[in-house]
């Protein structure tokens, strides 16, 4: 049994109805909390248009792969086509972190599957939700969730906000 924690990001076609359809379909492997849906520029070096993203907390008997292998069959169920790195995307859905029931975590430098991941600790978007659902989470190597948000430029953080729909 294992913790994973996935970041779940849309900002093609109708991005609330993927990232919701995605967390029902995690219903069916342990989901224990599916954060709100937050708008949120893009990040990176690629012009493209806003995201949402949420954040799952699931458990299961899966190990680390298995958490990639789900994530990926999410993205393929979302119409997912891989064009530009960093680019646009119906789904994308990122394991931040897994780790085993005695709390201790997953590490791991291959590159089809670095664990934690190398890019969460300086993104609004995954620890703004992350913090939402789990206050005192840790991303190992880097701290309390609640220090590396507060380390964050506040603009950035402000810049995360919840997703209330279109008028
Ligand atoms: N891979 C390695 N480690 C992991 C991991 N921990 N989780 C490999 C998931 N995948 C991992 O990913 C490329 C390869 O990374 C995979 O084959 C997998 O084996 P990809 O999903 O095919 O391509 P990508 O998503 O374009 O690349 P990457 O590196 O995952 O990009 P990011 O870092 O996820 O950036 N802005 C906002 N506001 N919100 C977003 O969600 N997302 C991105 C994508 C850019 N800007 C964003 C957002
Ligand atoms: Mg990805």
């Amino acid at each position: 049994m294992t913790r994973a924690v996935l970041s779940l990001g849309a900002n093609l076609g109708d991005r609330a109805a993927t990232l919701t359809a995605a967390l029902d379909a995690l219903s069916a492997d342990g989901l224990v909390a599916a954060s709100a849906l937050y708008e949120t520029p893009p990040w990176g070096p690629v012009e493209q248009p806003a995201y949402l993203n949420a954040i799952a907390l699931v458990d299961g008997p899966r190990d680390a792969a298995g958490w990639l292998a789900r994530a990926h069959e999410l993205e393929q169920a979302a119409g997912r086509t891989r064009e530009v790195r960093w680019g646009a995307r119906t789904l994308d859905v990122d394991v931040v972190l897994v780790t085993y029931e005695d709390g201790k975590p997953v590490v791991s430098d291959d590159p089809t599957l670095t664990l934690p991941h190398p890019r969460a600790h300086e993104r609004a978007f995954v620890l703004v939700p992350w913090s939402s659902v789990d206050p005192d989470a840790v991303l190992p190597g880097h701290g309390p969730v609640a220090d590396l948000l507060a380390a964050l430029p506040p603009e950035e953080v402000g810049a995360v906000v919840r997703w209330e729909g279109r008028p």
